[in-house]
């Protein structure tokens, strides 16, 4: 079976903005779509997401959001080289690597070649009669991952009403995932009727389904929390712990970082100290980009005072790139890292720096991105990688339970165990 036609298109995302669609038809008839997505909070060492700047023409009812130049480098560029092709996701991605070579794959876009390299995942899959989740592990028990599911949100996702981006829960005591779903999703219900009954609006939610909640200091949002879980019946640490992303890139200024909602400035001495009596003081477990992408120093001594058991994430620190996964690993700067495919470009060098992380004992987080759409192959990807968690916002918005049901089903049709990373 080989790839008879491939059309780029553009579509939207969960924010309303433009993002690449691509469907690809076999030659045995059957069709293949993925679709991207898109971050708010984003790296500065990401690869390059093609937007059209030009908002004099058609494209400016999108502001210069649009992406029809990465929907035309797939259709005039990319889908003539690889029409005829078998759908074998190394060999694919490798002839886009030909096309455009650059590290952050600026010349065709990581949008465009994301697209393309998903859709023929999926139809290699579907030529070896597997799901997308099999097709990367063929044999033994699936692997479903933990998941870490978004409670409270600020930062660049709710309009900066709380300093961090997110805090989130990990149900590390449930036995399934369906069990772990069950309890988020008491908590989350929970946390929006205490909210909404304290005055604050809880039916208006931020980009990934979170709620968007006031509170005075950090410490009173990650007790709300904490005490949610205690209301359902669940014990802190033990049954549900806390997560948080603390995307400080967005705040630290060069020297300083300097958190608005809290109306405090820290020096790095000062922010790792600050860092390390909220993870004491708090039932977290896991700790996302507590500092910026380049503050590689501040990262390496937080983890040598941190406590063995905190899962210290790399996000925007990693990007998904290789070489700052290697620096990472040498300099001790974390112990796991955030895996998001758009952060990449591939679908296969995706998948090689999370088995990098793998073999490093690094645990890994598969994420999706603030912007998505309705696509649910990161559940797949996430399962059939083995990542030991994953990341999809809250339990709100067709376009996050796309990637819960999807696990749902992967737990009721495959032959599957749920994942203990901690
Ligand atoms: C993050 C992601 C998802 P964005 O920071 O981890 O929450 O946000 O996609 O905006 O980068
Ligand atoms: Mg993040």
């Amino acid at each position: 079976m080989s790839i008879k036609n491939l059309v780029g298109y553009q579509v939207l995302d969960s924010r309303g903005r433009p993002t690449v669609a691509v469907t690809l038809t076999m030659s045995d008839g059957s069709i293949h779509t993925a679709r991207v997505p898109s971050g708010a909070s984003t790296g500065a060492h990401e690869a390059k997401e093609l937007r059209d700047s030009d908002t004099s023409k058609s494209e400016k009812f999108y502001g210069g959001k649009s992406v029809y130049q990465a929907v035309e480098n797939i259709n005039s560029v990319i889908a003539p080289r690889l029409n005829g092709h078998r759908p074998i996701p190394l060999a694919t991605d490798g002839i886009l690597v030909e096309l455009d070579h650059t590290p952050d794959h600026h010349i065709l876009g990581a949008n465009a070649l994301l697209a393309v390299s998903l859709a023929v995942a999926k139809a290699a899959a579907h030529t070896a009669g597997l799901s997308l989740a099999r097709y990367f592990q063929p044999e033994g028990k699936l692997l479903i991952p933990m998941p870490m599911v978004n409670i409270l949100s600020g930062g660049a996702h709710a309009n900066r009403t709380m300093d961090i981006q997110d805090v989130l829960v990990l149900p590390n005591g449930a036995t399934s995932f369906a069990e772990a779903l069950s309890w988020i999703v008491a908590i989350r219900e929970l946390a929006a009727s205490k909210g909404a009954k304290s005055g604050a609006i809880t039916h208006l939610i931020a980009d990934e389904g979170g709620l968007g909640i006031a509170f005075p200091t950090i410490d009173n949002a990650l007790e709300f929390v904490t005490n949610c879980i205690t209301e359902v019946g669940l014990k802190p640490e033990q049954d549900v712990s806390i997560a948080i992303d603390v995307a400080s890139t967005q705040f630290f200024d060069g020297e300083k970082y300097k958190l608005a909602a809290l109306g405090k400035e820290f020096s790095r001495e000062e922010f790792v100290t600050f860092i390390s009596k909220m993870v004491s003081d708090h039932p977290i477990l896991s700790i996302e980009d507590p500092f910026a992408e380049d503050d590689w120093q501040s990262w390496s001594e937080f983890m040598a005072i941190a406590p063995k058991k905190l899962q210290v994430l790399g996000d925007d620190l990693f990007t998904t790139n290789l070489g700052r996964l290697q620096r990472g690993i040498d300099e001790s700067s974390a112990n796991a890292i955030l895996i998001k495919a758009n952060q990449n470009g591939l679908v296969t060098s995706t998948q090689k720096v999370l088995t990098t992380a793998q073999a490093n004992n690094f645990k890994t987080v598969v994420s999706a991105r603030s912007g998505e759409t309705e696509d649910s192959w990161l559940a797949d990807l996430a399962t059939g990688w083995r990542a030991s968690q994953i990341k999809v916002g809250s339990t709100h918005g067709a376009d996050r339970t796309a990637k819960w049901n999807r696990l749902l089903e992967l737990e009721a049709t495959e032959n599957c165990e749920f994942a203990k990373p901690f």
